[in-house]
């Protein structure tokens, strides 16, 4: 069993696991995942040869919540949903994964409340309660109109009227998402204290949910034009310059840092939006390094707007050749292919029905380059997208059609009827039978198998883990890089992303230490190679 990650930058070494509550294990027949069911499950994630062997999860908020957003619309910052649990369970939950090495996150969700958290009954109770500033409450413009054109996430405007008291309010999501005012230091305060709670309680860290909207522009000015979009496009039609990344809002990243300073060992990782260079500055300075501890890069999964990044090695050199420019000083870039919010990995490499294959290689490339990877549940067993009967859609956010239900189906346990989820009917339907742990556990040449090879050597190479990375040019189709530290043997890893064979040259000879084709593992290779159609591998030398 591997020991805990130690030190106060554990979390630098560490690969991350983020499970959504509602669909990782029900241990009340109730069809709904909660904390007892993920207690028990445990063993899946850590602590046994066994297990997939990683470091740390992240929950999908646990808080208590009216649902309108699953979670992401808070009604009190310190609870747990009972749904979910109580604290006791919470407080279980996070014993059990400490006495396994395993750090836990919670989702933190600072740029807006429910509508039914007290602050904001209290503040849109009437235009002189004192929390009234604690949102954002703002006149109809004078001949009438919104107070600026600003749309919500989800589409349609981002302001509310509230009719008793006269004024719009400002809501970056669902109506009953209202944004909390990060220009008011009570705001800010009461907050800060909310992360304190948990800290406290020994939560190691935090996942800051949309990080770059908490401070928009002071006077709230009108977004610009988007000048690539035209009537009938896939381009949103105004550009989130005033509310999205406003510079603003580093200020208060600052903030929430000195407040983890506060408790060493602690960290958080950002939901941040943008390029390479967007991404960089939630890190603070490369000097000081103040701002967050990580912050999401989702480039694999898309780049600008909704198109999905293709699997093409052109692409992945980009994004990886960008990041590692831009990441400042001693920072980590932090890397996803897959959550709540998207299209699963499978389904969206899926065009010719080798989104299997592509999905193995997937898993070589996150857990060998340089930064942090973030695993998200069910992409280890290869879980696609679930096609959900319109009577049983459940996310009120269809920004785009189907909404998120298809990616946050229950994790697939075993092939019987309920997946070992649930006795009774889940809140969403189950995928195929087929794709299951129980079916991969100990079959070698499973994704699930791969996942937990890839995973043990990350563990074993300090070059891997710890190293610096050089991309290697290579032929088209081939994405190629170095792994090197000091005094460590070096790695090279090639993704062939072509449906062909592909040949690539190595610096030196080695060995086959990892392969998305697992029966190449071992083999000793020269310094010309050839990768199979969409093979990814690891090549130990010395
Ligand atoms: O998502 C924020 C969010 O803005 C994106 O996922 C969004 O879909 C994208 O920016 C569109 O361009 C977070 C949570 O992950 C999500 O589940 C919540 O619904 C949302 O915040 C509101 O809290
Ligand atoms: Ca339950």
């Amino acid at each position: 069993m591997p020991p805990a990650l130690d030190g106060n930058d554990w979390w630098r070494r560490a690969v991350f696991y983020q499970l959504y509550p509602r669909s990782f294990q029900d241990s009340n027949n109730d069809g709904i995942g909660d904390l007892q069911g993920i207690i028990s499950r445990l063993d899946y994630l850590a602590g046994h040869d066994d297990s997939l062997g990683v470091d740390a999860i992240w929950l999908s908020p646990t808080f208590p919540s009216p649902m309108k957003d699953f979670g992401y619309d808070v009604s009190d910052y310190r609870g747990v949903h009972p749904d979910f649990g109580d604290m006791a369970a919470m407080d279980r939950l996070v014993a059990e994964c400490h006495r396994r090495g395993l750090r836990v996150l919670l989702d933190w969700v600072p740029n807006h409340t429910s509508d039914q958290h007290a602050w904001f009954l209290e503040s849109r109770s009437s235009r002189s309660n004192p929390r009234r500033d604690w949102y954002i409450w703002r006149d109809a413009r004078p001949d009438g109109t919104l107070p600026n054109n600003w749309r919500s996430v989800f589409g349609g405007p981002a302001w509310t009227f509230d009719e008793a008291s006269g004024q719009y309010y400002l809501h970056s999501f669902l109506k009953e998402q209202p944004d909390l005012n990060w220009r008011n230091p009570e705001v800010v305060e009461a907050m800060h204290e909310t992360l304190r709670f948990w800290l406290r309680k020994g939560i190691d860290g935090f996942r800051i949910d949309v990080m770059g909207m908490i401070l928009k522009h002071p006077d709230l000015a009108d977004n610009p034009l988007n000048p690539r979009w035209t009537p009938g496009s896939s381009e949103q039609k105004y550009l989130w310059t005033s509310n999205r990344n406003y510079p603003d809002v580093y200020e208060a990243v600052r903030g929430i840092r000195a407040v983890l300073d506060e408790f060493p060992g602690s960290m958080a990782v950002g939901e941040v939006f943008g390029t390479a260079e967007e991404i960089a500055r939630y890190y603070g300075p490369p000097g000081t390094l103040d701002g967050l501890h990580l912050a999401f890069n989702f480039q694999f999964i898309h780049e600008t707007g909704h198109v999905f990044t293709p699997w093409t090695a052109e692409a992945i050199q980009r994004i990886v050749a960008n990041a590692e420019d831009a990441t400042p000083g001693s920072a980590l870039p932090c890397w996803a292919f897959g959550n709540h919010d998207r299209s699963r990995f499978i389904s969206r490499n899926d065009h010719d029905g080798r989104g299997l294959e592509r999905a193995r290689a997937a898993a070589i490339l996150l857990l060998t380059l340089r930064g942090v990877p973030f695993i998200y549940y069910g992409e280890e067993i290869g879980m696609a997208d679930v096609d959900i009967p319109e009577a049983r859609l459940q996310d009120p956010a269809r920004f785009h059609t189907p909404g998120r239900d298809p990616e946050r189906t229950p994790m697939q346990w075993d092939g019987s009827p309920t997946r070992g989820f649930s006795a009774a009917e889940p809140w969403l339907p189950y995928g195929p039978a087929a794709v299951n742990v129980a079916a991969q556990l100990h079959a070698p040449d499973s994704l699930l198998a791969l996942y937990r090879r890839a995973l043990r050597l990350r563990r074993q190479a300090r070059a891997l883990r710890q190293g610096s990375l050089r991309i290697i040019p290579s032929p088209g189709d081939v994405f190629a890089f170095e792994r090197r530290m000091e005094g460590e043997p070096s790695a090279t890893v090639l993704v062939n992303t072509a449906v062909h064979e592909r040949n690539a040259a190595l610096d030196s000879p080695g060995l086959v230490l990892l392969s998305s084709r697992t029966a190449r593992e071992g083999e000793r290779v020269g310094r010309d190679i050839t990768l199979g159609p969409l093979e990814a591998l690891v090549v130990g030398h010395g």
